[in-house]
């Protein structure tokens, strides 16, 4: 059965591999699974057809037969759950990953849309240049204990698993802030999840939508 994953026909980024495709492709091109992907632009999104698919019309989307889903971290574990590479064997293992994956969704990726927001949707309001800090200090409070965790390690728990994956994903998103240089062991953690080739064609397959550069940076 053919996979089919939703992209924007126009992602603000240009192609930069920020917006969660970039996440989904490198999950299959990991797992060696093949896909097809539907461009769809943002009106579309919060039409009928999309928001039966996605209820808060958004991207990405997951479709294989019968089965569609939404939420990269729900999409991403079905895969890894589906096809061997991304979750250990043993037991324990197994959960110490998914552990990761629900770590970065919940536990990292939150403050750092925060600083997206007030930069962005809030940067117009009076107490913006306020809040700022105190959401760049929520970020930094996590990389500290990340970056406490991973020590000199090349992955969070062992062998590269989808913990990892989702890990090093949500981290790309606080690279346009500078705030990832501020923690080297998290910036070469996320250097090694980018040089995966598994990564490189992902990303090179979103930046040729766009018609962006086909390597990152
Ligand atoms: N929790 C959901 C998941 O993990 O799947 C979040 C999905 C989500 O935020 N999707 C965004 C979307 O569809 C695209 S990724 N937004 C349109 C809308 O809500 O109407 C977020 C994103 C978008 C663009 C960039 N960028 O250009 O830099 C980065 C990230």
């Amino acid at each position: 059965m053919t996979i089919t994953i939703t992209a924007f026909e126009n992602s603000p980024d240009g192609g930069k591999g920020l917006a969660r495709d970039t996440r989904v492709r490198w999950a299959l091109e990991e797992l060696g699974q093949p896909y097809e992907v539907r461009l769809v632009s943002f009106r579309a999104l919060k039409e009928p057809a999309h928001l039966a698919l996605n209820p808060f019309g958004q991207i990405p989307t997951f479709e294989e037969g019968e089965l569609a889903l939404f939420e990269t971290g729900s999409i991403i574990l079905h895969l890894a759950q589906r096809h061997p590479g991304l979750l250990p064997q043993e037991e324990h293992a197994r959960a110490r990953a998914i552990t990761w994956m629900f770590a970065a969704v919940n536990s990292v990726e939150p403050p750092i849309l925060d600083l997206t927001i007030v930069k962005i949707v809030e940067g117009d309001k009076p107490w913006a240049a306020e809040r700022l800090p105190l959401v760049v200090e929520r970020i930094r409070a996590r990389l500290n204990q990340l970056s406490a965790r991973l020590g000199d390690a090349d992955w969070l728990d062992g062998a590269f698993s989808a913990g990892d994956l989702m890990m090093v994903s949500v981290l790309l998103r606080t690279r346009p802030s500078g705030i990832l240089n501020e923690y080297p062991s998290l910036a070469a953690y996320v250097a090694r999840g980018e040089a995966r080739p598994a990564y490189r064609r992902a990303y090179a397959a979103q930046a040729a939508v766009y018609g962006s550069k086909p390597t990152p940076g």
